[in-house]
């Protein structure tokens, strides 16, 4: 039976119900009857198994097809009305051209299947963050995920009432057919399209696709900001807590540091830290003038390989129960392994393929992509301030990348269009690390390469314009955790010693911390970073803040490759800001 009257909703449903023509529809009110009973439907077609009960609580696992394991960025298409408003890095095709050529896809897709009707938030029901969306599906693995991911149910459409002011989503497996797999965005009509993957990361549509692309051209109309950021929250042993959220590629460890454990020195002396998202940032001016946050998520999509309990012992914990794990190994006792957890690959266990799998014949076990979804509240370090629905108030933005010499440890922007400069320069490096040679650079800027949803060059405007929205904004400072020695080693500890790093920044934010000029902004000296116990020496630590003029020479080549790529859209400020950065260096 539907549960709202909302005429919106319900024209719309029926309308897509029409094109994929379901044998029934079943509206999800997040009851946990109702996911028990679906949790046991899909673990009698095997779309789910369930793990060792005992061990492993309310855990299950799930495969998918092994031709579709990750997102696929050459699919993803962002359709508004002119090609130039999605700029060069993003896929476009007009609306009508997509919505007919989809329409093809989805025709009589969910026959001999139910689709099912998800009520979702992003961020706490009723918080001034919040927004609303409505995923159609014919994947339970979807419902059950949404239900970790989101704040899923009946009360999102008793908070939306008759508003047509809702995010609509359609997605079906369909065939899971790689040559019409689509995950398309049409901003103009807050519609999202995902067909033929059933991949977290195109199928959860309330992550990437809304929480990112939509939302960020949401942000851009309404005068906030979608980030790719994970949110952290250090205590001092004053008990102060202050907040700064964080930009990073992929494989630059941004869930370890969402969940960092201080170094023995630092919790010896009280300070804490506290994770209040992992993955993704909405940023509002507040009404005191600063720019507060929240995680429009409510659980961690992240990647189980490498998850240890050395690595990440807060992730690890959190996926303890009541979480989904895709792709990773089966164990005989029915819990789970991937590579990384330790070094005993389990004997007598199932590949994510489903296979018998000896881990003496050199495969992998788990995917490289392979996932968890755990409840964030399970993470031992989650924040007091996680469900706050007026979120937190951000003192630092942090940009960082894998660079083998070029950028230092930290250095800090000398104002808020340096640091959009900063953000909108963001690279990693792929580097040959038993050999020290530096790898492919690719510019990735404030981590949002594919998920913008709209011309980058707009979007660094609206960065810039965000100055005159809010009075105390925030520092903004990159990071290099992956420097390497001449023998391509890394030289910084990194983990839970980047907290060293992080007490500097915050001591910028609040006055208490020296800095020096350098050409590329503000490095701290040698002993504004404390080393105590870290195995590092002030020599080391002088050469991590090295600044190599001729690299960066190279670098501003590099840039200016990357920028021309833009054209007219490149805000004037940045071409300023690169000239700046240029004179410098002379
Ligand atoms: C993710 C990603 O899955 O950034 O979070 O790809
Ligand atoms: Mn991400």
């Amino acid at each position: 039976m539907a549960l709202t009257t909302n005429t919106h909703v319900l024209e719309w449903v029926s309308e897509m119900a029409a094109l994929t023509q379901p044998d029934q529809i079943v509206w999800i009110d997040g009851s946990e009857a109702q996911l028990d009973m679906l949790r046991a439907e899909a673990m009698a077609t095997g779309e789910l198994i369930r793990l060792n009960e005992e061990k492993l609580p309310g855990c299950v696992l799930h495969r998918s097809d092994p031709n579709d394991v990750a997102r696929v960025e050459s699919r993803t298409f962002i359709c508004c009305e002119k090609e130039e408003d999605a700029g060069p890095t993003n896929n476009w095709m007009a609306p009508d051209e997509m919505y007919a050529k989809l329409r093809e896809i989805y025709a009589g897709c969910m026959a001999g299947r139910t689709m099912y009707v998800i009520p979702y938030s992003m961020s706490v029901v009723g918080s001034p963050f919040a927004k609303y969306g409505v995923e159609l599906t014919d994947s339970i693995y979807v419902v059950v995920s949404m239900a970790i991911m989101t704040r899923m149910g009946k009360e999102v459409f008793a908070a939306l009432g008759d508003s047509a002011d809702f995010i609509k989503g359609l997605h079906s497996k369909a065939q899971l057919d790689p040559e019409k797999r689509y995950i398309v965005h049409f901003p103009q009509d807050n519609t999202i399209m995902s067909v033929n993957s059933g991949y977290g990361g195109n199928v959860l549509l309330g992550k990437k696709c809304f929480a990112l692309r939509i939302a960020s051209c949401l942000g851009r109309d309404e005068g906030w900001m979608a980030e790719h950021m994970l949110i952290l929250g250090i205590e001092n042993p004053q008990g102060e807590v202050r907040y700064l959220a964080a930009a990073f590629p992929s494989a630059c460890g941004k869930t370890n540091l969402a969940m960092l454990i201080p170094p023995e020195h630092y919790r010896r002396k009280g300070w804490k830290v506290w994770c209040v998202g992992d993955d993704i940032a909405w940023l509002r001016p507040g009404p005191d003038g600063r720019l507060w946050a929240v995680n429009p998520e409510n659980g961690f999509f992240g990647v189980a390989p490498g998850t240890s309990a050395k690595s990440n012992p807060n992730a690890l914990a959190a996926t303890m129960k009541n979480t989904i794990f895709t792709n990773v190994v089966l164990k005989a006792d029915g819990t789970v392994w991937w590579e990384g957890m330790d070094k005993n690959p389990p004997e007598g266990a199932i590949n994510w393929l489903g296979e018998p799998w000896d881990p003496a014949d050199g495969s992998k076990g788990a995917h490289p992509n392979s996932r968890f979804t755990a409840p964030a509240i399970n993470c031992p370090c989650i924040s007091p301030e996680f469900e706050n629905p007026q979120g937190v108030p951000i003192s630092a933005i942090v940009f960082g990348g894998r660079r083998a010499k070029t950028a230092p440890l930290v250095y800090q922007s000398r104002n808020w269009a340096h640091g959009v400069f900063v953000g909108s320069i963001m690279a990693s490096e792929t580097t040959a690390a038993a050999t020290g040679a530096v790898g492919v650079v690719r510019r990735d800027p404030m981590a949002m390469l594919p998920f913008c949803g709209y011309n980058m060059g707009d979007y660094w405007q609206h960065w810039l314009d965000m100055a005159g929205r809010v009075e105390k904004l925030p520092k903004i400072f990159n990071v290099n955790w992956f420097r390497l020695d001449e023998e391509g080693n890394f030289i910084w500890p990194g983990f839970g010693d980047n907290l060293r790093v992080l007490e500097w920044i915050m001591g910028r934010c609040f006055d208490e911390a020296e800095a020096e000029e350098s050409p590329i902004g503000y490095l701290p000296k040698v002993e504004d970073i404390d080393l105590e116990e870290s195995g590092v020496d002030a020599q080391t630590l002088r050469e991590l803040l090295n600044v190599d003029r001729e690299l960066w020479k190279q670098e501003v080549e590099g840039i200016e490759e990357f920028y021309a790529m833009f054209g007219e859209k490149l805000p004037e400020t940045l071409r300023a800001e690169l000239e700046k950065l240029k004179k410098n260096l002379e």
